[in-house]
């Protein structure tokens, strides 16, 4: 039986700017108020980034009413609905919403839309917290589908104003069948002008159709929680190439290389580098000697931390924000 001999690593993979910045303000958060730090629900939905994070300080917690009174609470990556930042804001806790602006970007969408009388078809997985978050933005007139079989069974109230919103984090093909149901069921529906899917799961997506074809196996590093990861190990094996996803290398069975000679590797948003080298590492061990980097699109983007987490690049110092009195300055 042949061994792996070669490892093509797919571009872009893993942490997205979204996911950046949400470690990064638990981090800070950290550094600056001192440990625990409360984080409700896993910052990411990553494994080793919630370990090393719990080590650092932090206390991950789903119930408001497990967070003392007067502590700092971070809100996740995913979101959260309008009740619970109300109830976190009722507690008194001092709140860093580590929410992506993308997931934001929605949800400010879905507060414009309803105030003009929009009643709205959600397309995510139920349960999933970015949809709890997203459809918590409303009381009422929000429905879920999470499949075509649900877009002929939703009863909206009235169709005149009718507007779709996604959760960011789908596969955009399969988004696109069911966002087309929507439109041949209801066709005067409002579909976003950008799509909700954001740019670190397309191009992940993207590059995962551009990496199996390639090879003879596809390895996605992502914990059983995360959607985008396990989004990038589905579409690998609809394209006809067999794909594992494995929380870390511990994970990786000798038997899945066997007789497979190019092993084609990816991460998800929220699975950190270390992983994806770790995992290297275990292929290397099998027999694999090279490994080469797929040419793909290059992140640039970057999101700006909240107020009072910001930190002076050249001075390492926080930024205060500007007052009448102070001006801006660095601390
Ligand atoms: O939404 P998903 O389960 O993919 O979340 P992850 O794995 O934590 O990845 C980051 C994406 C996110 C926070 C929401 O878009
Ligand atoms: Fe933001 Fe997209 Fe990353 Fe989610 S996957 S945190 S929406 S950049």
């Amino acid at each position: 039986m042949l061994a792996p001999k070669e490892i093509l690593l797919a571009e872009p993979r893993g942490f997205c700017a979204g996911v950046d910045r949400a470690i990064e303000i638990v981090e800070r958060a950290i550094q600056k108020f001192g440990a625990p730090i409360y984080v409700r629900h896993e910052i990411v939905h990553n494994t080793y980034v919630v370990n090393d994070l719990k080590a650092k300080g932090a206390i991950f917690i789903e119930e408001l009413s497990d967070v003392p009174p007067g502590a700092t609470l971070v809100f996740s990556a995913h979101g959260v609905s309008k009740a619970v930042q109300q109830e976190a804001e009722a507690r008194g806790f001092s709140i860093f919403d580590a929410t992506c602006p993308l997931v934001t970007k929605v949800h400010v969408e879905v507060a414009k839309l309803a105030k003009e009388g929009y009643e709205f078809i959600m397309i995510g997985h139920k349960g999933h917290p970015e949809v709890e978050g997203t459809m918590g933005q409303l009381d009422h007139g929000i429905h879920l589908v999470e499949d075509v079989e649900d877009v002929a069974r939703v009863q909206p109230a009235q169709t005149e104003k009718l507007a779709v919103v996604t959760q960011t984090t789908l596969s955009v093909d399969d988004a696109a069948e069911i966002s087309a149901a929507v439109r041949a069921r209801f066709p005067n529906v409002r579909e976003p002008k950008q799509q909700d899917i954001c740019y670190a799961t397309q191009n992940r997506q993207d590059a995962v159709k551009v990496l199996s074809p390639q090879v003879d196996v596809v390895i996605v590093v992502g914990s059983p929680t995360s959607s985008n990861s396990n989004r990038l190990r589905e579409l690998a094996a609809k394209l006809g190439t067999t794909a594992y996803m494995v929380d870390s290398a511990d994970e990786l069975q000798g038997d899945w290389f066997k007789g497979r000679s190019r092993v084609g590797l990816t991460a998800g948003a929220s699975a950190p580098e270390i992983l994806v080298q770790q995992v290297i590492d275990r292929i290397k061990a099998l027999g694999a000697v090279s490994v080469r980097s797929m040419a793909g699109i290059e992140e640039t983007i970057k999101f700006p931390l909240p107020k009072g987490l910001k930190i002076d690049a050249a001075t390492g110092l926080e930024i205060r924000e500007r007052t009448p009195e102070t001006g801006p300055s660095a601390h």
